[in-house]
């Protein structure tokens, strides 16, 4: 039995000396070095007693080490679980302990805390440096380099990607090896990746953006990867001049437009740009165009989906759509029951075929709640599609906010603000922001005899939620608006509070 995914994206580079990695102090590492380094990684997995299937938590810098600890986890058959930098010990508790990960690898100098998560969920911790410092670097010194890989059938679970649900905790998507080759194969055709292709990747390493779309198109196409280790606009200008191709979420853009040097000359060597994770206005598309004479390609995704729809390489790449469903992709758009709008009417988006996950992990019941007897998935964005299929996202009917294409979930802020001292309760929207699209907003109301001021709020977060999920704006208020129903108004506050 063969590993699919491990042979496809990495095995087959085992002796290809051309470069895949080029990082921004003008070093290179090529395919050849960074499968050897991914052997090495696996020497050491092996060696630390984890067995196919084991969970591999990890929460690292950005690094051409932390990508190989992915090869290293696909050569094993160890299911990856990247983890986002931001988290705090208290979120990623629940984390290591929900998907009873052996090994959580951290970044050198762990918090005592994060010590603490690992003890507490029986996990062995590790440590990863994005300079080859830290004990698992340590270890991997001395491993034996394997060059086989574990032996996988093609729907084995490879990673699981937690994502917050609007009710209750948050879910582990669990994608096998088949989901994601299926779809890093039909977008490196759909997108014309080859071997002369050089993706600037500024993107982090622990999205399904970054890790699955960005690096599985390049491995899969033989290309190599500028790998910016933060998402700096300047580094990008600086680098895109040897890149042919870029995936960002639409701040890049936004704030690619607002660098008064960037223009066609800077673009000149590019061929492709790509955005997708939250909606590009079609304002943004226009002006890059006018700009740099680049039409963005709009593409949509979900981590339990990977992507499922583009815009076309030919053909008209039409603003604020997000283009049709992919080759293999069934999409359609269903009302509340899952039946069909009438052609051009708003709906949920569901979507079926090989790129759609295999279930949240150990919640049978939230997987068979999303999931249509037919095998269509229900994603929860509200969409159209025109008459030659082009989906536009207009909504979503599950309470999410994107802030720079990070998910934020107003149930799990709002319950962290009513868990702190004098609220009463409080509702998260989305405001409308320049450069992230949206953030949070919190209008909290106070227990009766408290004074709070927004600062209470702000700083009582610390260190229970990422920054990214903290509300930027606290308003007080006296109560919320509610309905007959006493179901919060959240639509009336966004409206008050400049959304729409
Ligand atoms: C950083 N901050 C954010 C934030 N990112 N706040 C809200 N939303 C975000 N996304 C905080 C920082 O902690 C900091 O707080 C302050 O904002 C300013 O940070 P910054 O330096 O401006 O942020 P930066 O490092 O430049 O990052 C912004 C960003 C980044 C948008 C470039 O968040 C990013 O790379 N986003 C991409 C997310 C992504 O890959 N999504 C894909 C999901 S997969 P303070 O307090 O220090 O000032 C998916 C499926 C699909 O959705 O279809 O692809
Ligand atoms: P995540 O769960 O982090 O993978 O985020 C997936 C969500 O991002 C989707 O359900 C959409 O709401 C949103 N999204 C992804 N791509 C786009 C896009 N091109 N336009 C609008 N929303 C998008």
């Amino acid at each position: 039995m063969t590993n699919p995914l491990f042979d496809r994206l990495f095995g087959r580079h085992r002796d290809n000396a051309a470069r895949f990695l080029l990082l921004p102090d003008g070093s290179q590492i090529s395919f050849a070095a960074f499968v050897r380094r991914a052997g090495q990684l696996a020497g050491t997995l092996a060696g630390l007693g984890l067995e196919p299937g084991d969970r591999v938590a990890v929460q690292v810098a950005k690094s051409p080490d932390a990508l190989a600890l992915y090869a290293a986890c696909v050569q094993r058959g160890l299911v990856f679980l990247p983890l986002n930098a931001a988290y705090t010990p208290n979120e990623l508790e629940y984390f290591v302990s929900n998907s009873g990960a052996r090994l959580l690898v951290a970044s050198p100098d762990p918090a005592p805390e994060l010590v603490q998560v690992a003890e507490g969920a029986g996990a062995r911790l590790e440590t990863m440096g994005a300079d080859g410092s830290g004990s698992l670097c340590g270890l991997a010194a001395g491993a034996t380099v394997l060059a086989d890989a574990v032996p996988r059938r093609a729907d084995d679970l490879a990673a699981i990607l937690y994502t917050s649900g609007t009710t209750g905790r948050s879910k582990g998507a669990m994608l096998t090896g088949a989901n994601l080759l299926s779809n890093a194969q039909v977008l490196t055709d759909l997108w014309r990746f080859t071997d002369a292709d050089v993706l600037l990747h500024g993107l982090p390493i622990f999205h399904t953006h970054g890790l699955f779309v960005a690096t599985n198109i390049t491995l899969l196409a033989g290309g190599a990867m500028i790998l910016l280790p933060n998402p700096d606009t300047g580094a990008m200008l600086a680098q895109m001049p040897k890149a042919t191709a870029m995936m960002g979420v639409p701040t890049f853009y936004t704030r690619l437009l607002d660098q008064p040097g960037f223009g066609r000359e800077t673009a000149g060597h590019m061929r492709l740009f790509i955005s997708g994770s939250a909606p590009l206005l079609a304002e943004t598309h226009r002006r890059f165009e006018a700009r740099t004479g680049h039409r963005i390609l709009e593409r949509y995704g979900m981590t339990e989906t990977n992507m499922s729809t583009s815009n076309p390489y030919d053909g008209p790449r039409k603003p604020g759509t997000v283009g049709t469903a992919l080759p293999g992709v069934d999409l359609r758009i269903c009302d509340a029951q899952g039946r069909g709008v009438a052609q051009g009417g708003i709906g949920i988006i569901e979507v079926r075929g090989p790129n759609v996950f295999a279930g949240y992990w150990q919640m049978p019941d939230k997987t068979a709640a999303e999931m249509r007897a037919d095998g269509f998935f229900v994603t929860g964005d509200l969409g159209f599609a025109d008459a030659d299929g082009y989906v536009t996202i207009v909504g979503r009917s599950k309470d999410l906010i994107i802030s720079g294409g990070f998910n934020i979930y107003p149930k799990e802020v709002e319950e962290a603000i009513d868990a702190l001292p004098g609220v009463l309760e409080s509702a998260v929207i989305g405001a409308p922001h320049p450069d992230l699209g949206e953030v949070p907003l919190a209008v909290v109301v106070p227990q009766p005899g408290h004074v709070l001021r927004p600062e209470d709020i702000t700083e009582g977060l610390a260190g229970v939620l990422a920054r990214f999920k903290r509300p930027r704006q606290v308003i007080l208020a006296e109560a919320l608006p509610r309905n007959a129903m006493g179901k919060v108004q959240k639509a009336a506050l966004r409206r008050a509070h400049g959304g729409g």
